[in-house]
């Protein structure tokens, strides 16, 4: 049976490193399955968009800039329990204090530049996947 759905994007800082094969070998390797996937440089119009719900943080300005400034990799995966299972396998947010053998703790850099983002409830999920996807773009085999 199918399992529910989260998005998540290999950030730039990941991307300039070359640790898009290695986070996907992770994310297949904890039983994700990836059902969308695409390459694209968000504009900063697209990106102060996606993170709208920061807009008012101290960071927000830094986070749209270093979000538009080079490709990401959005991705939508499957599996049962997706959503908290992903956010398990990513660890916290600042790479300092991400779980061992997480995906920031091995290859984000810092509390921003943190290699992976990942939904943090089913319903935004579903609002960021139809943020970057149309249907025809979503598969399931
Ligand atoms: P999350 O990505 O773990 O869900 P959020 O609190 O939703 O973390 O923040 C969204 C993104 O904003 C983070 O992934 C990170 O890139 C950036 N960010 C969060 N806190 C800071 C900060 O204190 N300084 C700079 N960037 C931050
Ligand atoms: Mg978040």
């Amino acid at each position: 049976m199918a399992g529910n759905r989260t998005f998540t994007m290999i950030k730039p800082d990941a991307v300039r490193a070359g640790h898009i094969g290695a986070i996907l070998e992770k994310i297949n390797a904890a039983g994700f399955k990836i059902v969308a996937m695409k390459m694209e440089q968000l504009s900063p119009q697209k990106a102060g968009d996606f993170y709208a719900v920061h807009r008012e943080r101290p960071f927000y300005q830094e986070l749209v800039e270093f979000m538009s400034s080079g490709p990401i990799v959005a991705v939508v995966l499957e599996k049962d329990n997706a959503v908290e299972d992903f956010r398990k396998l990513i660890g916290a947010t600042n790479p300092a204090e991400a779980a061992p053998g997480t995906i920031r703790a091995l290859f984000a850099k810092s509390i921003g530049e943190n290699a992976v983002h990942g939904a943090d409830s089913d319903e935004n999920a579903a609002r960021e996947i139809a943020f970057h996807f149309s249907q025809l773009e979503q598969f399931s085999y």
